[in-house]
């Protein structure tokens, strides 16, 4: 099932027409440079190309009243001091006398998006349109949004799927208060959306941007604010707010259907964002939502106005979205002060909704609210005094490197099984046809004998060590064995892996205790385990054992884990390897296990070795199909996670966040993070 795209020139023809530097940035290039790249990379290619139409007046009624849609439909024929006119009683948008008919296919596109999805001819897929829509309201225009796509879009989905929960992610920069209030007291719709706010001091300067706006009446809980306070956002802190805020309420959520307002002017080099997410940070984003809803994810173009950040974050987006292996994540330096604190006050704000955030922190006691208030005065003063000298301020330029070139894998799955377990559809079976070199198998020999394991395990193990070597050079993505002793496998190929320079390998371990001196201390190897087994506490960063009390037998406990512990473990480690070792009696559910699964190739280029004990035949399947990229099933709606077990993770957090920048979920206490 394939990825649709969906993008129509017409979209292309209207534009500012008089002078107006808060509209300005808005130019019809910003589709042709982002299409245009999509082509070059070879992108729209591999897409399933989805037609576009006009929405109808009864989709647009859906979010808009009948005397807002009636007086947009009288623009087309408006003189320019018509429009000029029309455009005055609104907040920086324009008109021109062809937006209706855009807008109208906007919304369309966004329709034949959910479409497309909903009705299995692609998974996911992507609408490149203009004019955006998150800041349109019920009976206005406002921040170059016309109709209100991604809501009009949720609508549609509820009424004619009959979808129960639709989750939108507003990435884009701004705050979607459109969308906000349009689905303010839904418990149906959970809105998430992280915006420059700078204590209501940046457009659109709305109170109810802020953190404490939590959502209303039966709502509440369901709109999740994270302001940001200060500019120049990096990688570290859009992460930080996915594994500590977003996922874990999203997975509890537990949605049919994502809907992502998918504005790029959160990357580096936006005029209006100013913050430092490289492109690159968008395959990791999109790639942490592709599990939730079975994969069902709608991606609606939003805001992006630096016409170099805009195209390569759209590509990043929609290459992800054809199941490509992500990049490396780059400049993983841990969370700022200030995104802690904005962190901070929303997991606090949300901790009485989401079982996941019981354990948050409560609300800082310093003044940030009274900031906001006493800030955005002296703003209101400020500018009255600087307003003509503010208009032409211009933003240093910002340098990036271009984001390399991501390879498509010819061989995506390799396995290594026995040979009387069939090899799963769409994979290549995996035997080292070349002789191993003898110190490979010496090694190997050694490991084995020390282990007291039989000789048909050494070719079983000279083949993955094989299979090592060929995910290293690129040649295979990913790979899955069935071995007669996980332990002793994995042992072997840890040893084999690192004396690669260069060679980080995480082994994640779920179920039953590995040996864990047999790993060495020197950080080219990060071991996570997951148990019921309490095991003494071992001091080291680079060996963790997370206990929970079922083992990997709560669902709900062990996704808290993957997303808050292991992810961000996982990805400010930055493994070139990734080792899943699947014991024999993990107790993991089938979905959770593919979660897991899928969850874990953002890391590591996708590079990941799943090893399994013999005795799980039953896996392989759904194991390969994780591997190869299809979504996992999602696990339902979580219920609480059991309390000791909230409370030894919060523990484990505490502990390892001294060692590892992304487990931080506040800032330190005496910080004065938000000075200067
Ligand atoms: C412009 C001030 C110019 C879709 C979107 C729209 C943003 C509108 C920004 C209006 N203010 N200095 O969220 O990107
Ligand atoms: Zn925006």
């Amino acid at each position: 099932m394939g990825t649709a795209l969906i993008y129509d020139e017409e979209m292309t023809k209207y534009k500012l027409l008089w002078v107006d530097p808060a509209c300005k940035i808005e130019v019809p290039e910003r589709l042709t440079v982002s299409y245009e790249a999509l082509v070059k990379n070879g992108l729209a290619d591999r897409c399933v190309s989805v037609p576009v139409r006009e929405a109808t007046d009864a989709d647009i009624l859906q979010v808009h009243s009948e005397e807002y849609l009636e007086a947009v439909k009288k623009t087309p024929y408006m003189t320019l001091e018509d429009l000029k006119e029309f455009t005055l009683q609104y907040g920086d948008v324009y008109f021109h006398p062809n937006i209706y008919h855009c807008a109208k296919l906007a919304a369309g596109a966004a329709l034949q998006l959910v479409d497309s999805v909903m009705m299995g001819k692609v998974k996911n897929g992507m609408a490149l349109v203009r004019p955006p829509g998150h800041h349109s309201m019920r009976s206005a225009a406002n921040g170059f949004c016309v109709f209100n796509n991604v809501a009009i879009a949720t609508r549609y989905a509820k009424q004619k799927y009959g979808l129960k929960r639709v989750l939108i992610v507003d990435w884009d920069i701004h705050h979607g208060q459109g969308v906000q209030y349009g689905f303010e007291d839904d418990p149906s719709v959970l809105y998430f959306s992280w915006h420059r706010y700078e204590h209501q001091k940046f457009w659109p300067q709305l109170r109810e941007s802020d953190y404490d706006s939590v959502g209303k009446d039966k709502g509440a809980g369901f709109n999740v604010n994270v302001p940001w306070n200060k500019v120049g956002m990096k990688n570290s802190d859009y992460l930080s707010v996915f594994f500590h805020v977003l996922l874990p309420v999203a997975y509890e959520f537990c949605p049919d259907l994502v809907m992502v307002c998918a504005g790029f002017d959160s990357a580096i080099g936006d005029p209006e964002g100013e913050m430092c997410a490289t492109p690159d940070i968008f395959a990791h984003l999109t790639h942490l939502l592709m599990n939730l809803s079975g994969g069902k994810l709608c991606a609606v173009l939003e805001g992006g106005y630096n016409l170099t950040s805009l195209p390569q974050s759209v590509c990043q987006t929609v290459q992800t979205l054809l199941g490509d292996p992500a990049p490396r994540p780059t400049n993983l330096d841990g969370p700022c002060e200030s995104a802690l604190e904005s962190l901070h006050c929303t997991r606090s704000a949300h901790r009485q909704y989401w079982s996941c955030l019981k354990h948050a922190a409560e609300l800082p006691a310093s003044e940030i609210s009274t900031k906001r208030i006493k800030l955005a005065k002296e703003e209101k003063e400020e500018e009255k005094k600087t307003e003509t000298v503010q208009e032409e301020k211009s933003v240093e330029e910002k340098v990036w490197p271009e984001p390399p070139k991501r390879a498509s894998p010819l061989n995506r799955t390799a396995v290594v099984l026995p040979d009387d377990v069939t090899c799963p559809d769409r994979c290549t079976r995996f035997s080292s046809s070349e002789n191993p070199d003898p110190v490979t198998v010496n090694k190997l020999r050694e490991n084995l004998l020390k282990a007291a394991g039989d000789s048909s395990a050494l070719t079983t193990l000279c083949s993955l060590t094989a299979l090592v070597e060929k995910m290293e050079q690129s040649e295979i993505c990913n790979g899955l064995a069935l071995v007669p002793d996980v332990s002793t496998a994995m042992v072997c190929l840890v040893q084999h892996a690192v004396t690669a320079s260069n060679r980080r390998v995480l082994v994640v371990c779920v179920g039953g205790a590995l040996d864990q001196s047999l790993f060495k201390d020197d950080g080219k190897t990060l071991l996570v385990q997951f148990s019921n087994k309490e095991s003494e506490e071992t001091k080291s960063k680079y060996n963790i054992s997370v206990c929970l009390k079922k083992g990997c037998g709560d669902v709900s406990g062990f996704i808290c884990a993957v997303l808050s512990l292991l992810l961000p473990l996982g990805y400010e480690y930055d493994p070139s390897l990734v080792l899943l070792v699947r014991m024999a009696d993990s107790g993991l559910c089938d979905s959770a296990w593919q979660q897991l699964t899928g969850l874990l190739q953002g890391l590591a280029q996708g590079r990941t070795l799943v090893l399994m004990q013999e005795s799980e035949k039953a896996c392989v399947g759904i194991t390969a199909s994780s591997l190869l990229g299809d979504a996992a099933p999602s696990l339902g709606q979580l219920c609480a996670p059991l309390p000791e077990d909230v409370e030894a993770m919060e523990r484990l957090r505490q502990r390892l966040q001294v060692d590892w920048k992304l487990l931080q979920t506040t800032a330190p206490e005496t910080g004065r993070g938000d000075e200067d």
